[in-house]
């Protein structure tokens, strides 16, 4: 009983809300470093508002973010410290590839996560690496549009073949698209989309989502031809829909929110368009460009596991006097009235995770993997700089709890947990430094001061000992 003995323990971070150095080592500008703070922010994230630049008025926290650029060895050290066994991390694009047009990828780039992977090496720490990370280069937005351009595909294999091969021996689980359900609610943050006046948004979303979908697929396929070894997911932002009451429409239209996000993962995992979105497809008046060999490779080269990202249950319902929506999410939802929220009214939903997880698994029979989970808090440390992080832990012991429930009583296959952010870092949603998740605190303030000082938190010794029991110690 329990996790199997292998269980991949550890943490997750993205380069774009941690690095920082976005001018270094040869990196070129991508979508992430222009996207500022404060009330513009979700336009832009929403492919609403244009911002392909940085102008004077804004700030901009993912230029400098932790700095992580320059404090990995210290930062490593401490997941080892705890005890990681894996750690999730992104590659910026633009550090290996600047411009990401090149035939020739970037040295320098190459060879700073060449560097981050043997320092989590001496640790006995498996590095996860999410390939993309909401990043794309700036010059792929500017000059191709991003992922509606299907060159997009042919950019991205080169990345992936430039990386297999580079980082071979050194890493061997890859995630290819973070959260590519992103894609639909954030479509600028997710891939670069911005929409033009009179612009048919859908179709646009999901010829981009195809050209995804296919470079998921290529990458699934190279990956395996470069090192038989190698193990890809794919990535799913998750929460199941709830419908508010036991009304017929009302559950029927949690299934169908279901499967709005089911439907990428549905064909990363199977292979196939599933029936319901091609007819929706239909009704919508989108119609995907395809090329002659798409399906073949969709079909063939599927992923190896399913990884999510889960925070969450959400609620939908028909009815126009249940309207009272949860705050804060990219994700529209109606509030839950049997369930708590965070600071930010992201509400907390221990068995929402079983949940979901049970959802996944019957729906793919594939191994799962929960690639982030977390709560994102105000920390207010004390004299010493020391934060007693109560709440962390307990929204942290439930979710490990009902996962533990998921193997244990339900069978579900998992290969391993990381916690969002194990360091504190840049949020994604909304650009804050204050939106906290990590095990380690990091001095630095929403408007980009403080010493980037690290001190760990209560929860980092609680971590420690949830991992070298292997769950048992909670
Ligand atoms: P922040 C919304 C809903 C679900 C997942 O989010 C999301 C978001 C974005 O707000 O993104 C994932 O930082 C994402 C991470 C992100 C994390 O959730 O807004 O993969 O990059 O930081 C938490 O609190």
């Amino acid at each position: 009983m329990g996790f199997r003995r292998d269980f991949l323990w550890g943490g997750a971070t993205a380069a774009n809300q941690c690095e920082g150095g976005f001018d270094e080592g040869g990196r070129g500008l991508a979508n992430v470093d222009v996207i500022p703070t404060g009330e513009d922010r979700r336009a832009i994230i929403t492919g609403q508002q244009k911002m392909f630049s940085f102008d004077n008025e804004h700030f901009y926290p993912a230029k400098t973010a932790i700095d992580m650029y320059h404090h990995y060895k210290e930062d490593i050290a401490l997941f080892g410290e705890m005890g990681f066994k894996t750690y999730r991390l992104s590659i910026a694009w633009s550090r290996i590839f600047p411009k990401g047009d090149e035939a020739e990828p970037n040295e320098e780039g190459l060879q700073f996560y060449e560097n981050l992977f043997k320092e989590c090496h001496k640790y006995g720490i498996e590095p996860l690496v999410t390939i993309t990370h909401f990043d794309c280069p700036m010059h792929l937005v500017e000059e191709y549009g991003a992922w509606r351009n299907r060159k997009l595909i042919d950019f991205y294999e080169n990345l992936c073949r430039v990386i297999f091969t580079r980082y071979k021996g050194l890493v061997k689980y890859w995630l290819t698209f973070n959260e590519i359900n992103m894609i639909l609610h954030a479509p600028f943050l997710g891939a670069g989309l911005y929409f033009e006046e009179g612009e048919h948004a859908e179709q646009v979303k999901f010829q981009s989502a195809h050209h995804e979908l296919v470079a998921s697929a290529l990458a699934t396929k190279i990956a395996h031809e470069v090192d038989p070894n190698n193990q890809v997911g794919c990535m799913l932002a998750a929460g199941h829909y709830y419908p508010y009451s036991c009304k017929p429409e009302d559950v029927f239209k949690a299934q169908q929110s279901d499967r709005e996000n089911y439907f990428f993962i549905d064909v990363q995992a199977r292979g196939t368009y599933p029936a319901y979105a091609l007819k929706e497809l239909e009704r919508k008046g989108v119609e995907i460009k395809m090329e002659d060999g798409d399906l073949a490779l969709l079909k063939e080269h599927t992923v190896d596991f399913i990884s999510f990202s889960y925070y969450s249950s959400r609620v939908v319902s028909t009815d126009p006097k249940v309207n009272e929506k949860t705050s804060g999410n990219l994700f529209a939802s109606v509030k839950n009235p049997y369930l708590e929220a965070s600071e930010w009214g992201w509400q907390i939903d221990p068995l929402g995770l079983r949940i979901t997880m049970n959802s996944l698994y019957d729906r793919y029979q594939k191994p799962l993997f929960i690639v982030e989970n977390g709560l994102g808090a105000v920390d207010t440390p004390d004299a010493d700089g020391y934060v007693a992080d109560d709440y962390r832990i307990n929204y942290l012991q439930q979710h490990i709890q009902a996962m533990k429930d998921a193997v244990d009583l339900d069978g579900v296959d998992l290969l391993g947990y990381t916690s969002w952010g194990c360091i504190d870092l840049v949020s994604a949603g909304t650009g804050e430094m204050k939106k906290r998740y990590g095990f380690i605190y990091v001095d630095r303030d929403n408007e980009g001061n403080g010493t980037l000082k690290r001190t760990k938190k209560k929860s980092f010794n609680w971590y420690k000992q949830v991992i070298s029991s292997n769950g048992e110690d909670l």
